[in-house]
């Protein structure tokens, strides 16, 4: 990693190798997977090459189709040096196939195959399992473009309207790598999911996305912030699983989009950050030391701390539920036929990596109660790894506590408690506060404005969404970041827009 952006947060996510592959960009699709040498693959991917783009036209960026954009373009899987940067318009985006190099000797680290050499084909008795988990992963990339496609006219800046773009153009690129697994390992079914990863829409009654909150909207910025933070660090806890697999074409897709991930995640913290540090240079300024005062502070084009909370409170909720249920069969299986692994599974010491005896314990909801039950650690796979991603969530939190802190106000962000307002596993159907306390459908309705964004809070925001499209202009409620992109000044004209 050497995207200077990037370091200030932990979000590392290393390729494991120090080998430099040539990447092909002389083919129409720029791969380190030999694709010329394949035909049939290279056929398949050029026949669905125009389908996405044609999708990409009608469901990704709204506008902007035609500006130059100073994107970073991935052309190796050299840790060093992995990325170039240069004006590109979006629909001319190199989008290529890029694995991490192969480990030599890699063995399947965990289930009932630990040990065993990791397969480079497909095994036959998992062949559904592991197709399910490669759409399910490759749903989420397109949806999270088509829910972000009209935020470009709302840009608080240029640099983040670059950052936007940024992100949809590599989350267009992880739909390409898990196409590429589908076309090559999966014949005709691989291409009629391939297909049909084109076809389902984000938020569409007929026809939606897999999972709950990517039919979600993404309507303004501080929700896109929140989602790069929260719902694309399920994307990295999910991938990590998946870079476990002991399928290693799966595990070598999944390291490689991990060291993009790392920028998805850098946009959404320092995203919240600058919000939060405009607030409390202007509550400061203004002398307001109450961070409730909600009216006085609105009216200084800046977004009060609380409504923050409430925003987070949504995008933490809706994201825990994509890790699907605590206890889930689902979930046992993929990790027991070596499918998918733990969070670092590879890396955990003192432990069988198969789960045999082993319990977990699980908070549910039992008799009008919430406890704590002890369960057999592979029927809580999911549970572990959601309790993983809440502790992973915690950094940015803290950071964002701190810039409140410097500036002497007394507020400070929480997670809410792990069962609020979820519709999927051991909490769904049940109404249960920030707290952690079991309440009535009465007390929930009186209180879900104090938790969730209100009507009056959403308008708020909405007023805040003006065009920034000067090189330089950034809106009244976010600062400006400390750098720019790839060095380059925070006024620099990163889209230059037709
Ligand atoms: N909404 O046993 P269960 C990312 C379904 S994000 C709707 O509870 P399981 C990104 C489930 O499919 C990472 N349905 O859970 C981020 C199953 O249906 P079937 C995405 C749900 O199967 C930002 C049934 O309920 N990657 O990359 O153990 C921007 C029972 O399932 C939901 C992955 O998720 C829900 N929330 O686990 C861009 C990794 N939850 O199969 C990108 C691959 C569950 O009975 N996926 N259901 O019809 C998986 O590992 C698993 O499919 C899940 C679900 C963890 C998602
Ligand atoms: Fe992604
Ligand atoms: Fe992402």
């Amino acid at each position: 990693m050497s995207i200077n952006e990037d370091t200030i947060v932990e979000d590392k996510a290393a390729i494991d190798s120090d080998r430099f592959v040539e990447v092909s960009y002389d083919d129409a699709i720029p791969n380190n997977v030999d694709l010329s040498s394949d035909r049939q693959l290279l056929k398949a991917l050029e026949g669905w090459h125009p389908k996405y783009l044609e999708w990409w036209k009608d469901m990704g960026p709204e506008g902007f189709q035609n500006a130059d954009v100073y994107l970073r373009t991935a052309v190796g899987v050299d840790p060093a040096g992995w990325a170039k940067f240069g004006y590109v318009k979006m629909p001319e985006y190199r989008w290529g196939i890029l694995l991490a190099p192969k480990v030599e000797g890699r063995t399947i680290p965990c289930g009932r195959h630990k040990g065993e050499p990791a397969w480079q084909e497909v095994p036959g008795e998992y062949r559904s399992l592991l197709r399910r988990l490669i759409v399910v992963q490759g749903d989420t990339e397109p949806a999270s473009v088509e829910q972000q496609r009209f935020l470009g006219a709302t840009a608080p800046s240029l640099y983040d309207m670059r950052n936007l773009f940024q992100v949809n153009v590599e989350e267009g690129r992880h739909l390409w790598a898990m196409v590429y697994l589908l076309v090559k390992y999966f014949g005709k079914d691989g291409r009629e999911e391939a297909q049909a990863l084109l076809e389902r829409r984000s938020g569409q009654q007929d026809n939606p996305r897999i999972l709950g909150a990517f039919n979600e909207r993404t309507p303004d910025w501080l929700s896109f912030f929140m989602f790069t933070y929260f719902t694309d660090r399920d994307g990295k806890m999910q991938l990590a699983a998946l870079a476990e697999s002991g399928f290693d074409p799966l595990s070598r897709s999944c390291r490689f989009m991990l060291t993009e991930e790392a920028h998805h995640l850098f946009v959404g913290e320092t995203g919240v950050g600058r919000t939060v540090e405009a607030t409390c240079a202007a509550m400061v300024k203004a002398g307001i030391t109450d961070p409730y005062d909600t009216e006085a502070i609105r009216k200084l084009g800046v977004v009060d701390l609380p409504l923050l909370q409430r925003k987070a409170n949504f995008h933490m909720s809706v994201t825990r539920d994509l890790f699907g249920s605590e206890i889930s069969s689902n979930g046992a299986e993929s990790f027991s036929s070596g499918l998918k692994g733990r969070f670092n599974e590879a890396n955990l010491k003192g432990d069988d990596h198969q789960l045999t005896d082993a319990t977990y314990s699980v908070t549910r909801v039992v008799d009008g109660k919430l406890v704590n039950e002890d369960v057999p650690a592979l029927r809580a796979i999911n549970c572990r790894l959601l309790d993983d991603y809440m502790a992973d969530c915690q950094g940015g939190i803290d950071r964002w506590n701190k810039i409140i802190e410097k500036a002497g106000i007394n507020f400070k962000f929480t997670q809410p408690y792990k069962g609020f307002n979820r519709k999927i596993g051991e909490f769904g159907g049940h109404r249960i506060n920030t707290a952690g306390e079991l309440i009535s459908e009465a007390e929930w309705q009186a209180g879900v404005g104090n938790w969730l964004p209100n009507e009056a809070d959403m308008d708020f925001i909405n007023s805040l969404m003006k065009p920034n499209h000067e090189p330089g202009q950034y809106a009244s409620w976010i600062a400006p970041p400390r750098m720019g992109i790839n060095q380059q000044p925070v006024d620099y004209e990163y889209v230059k827009i037709d």
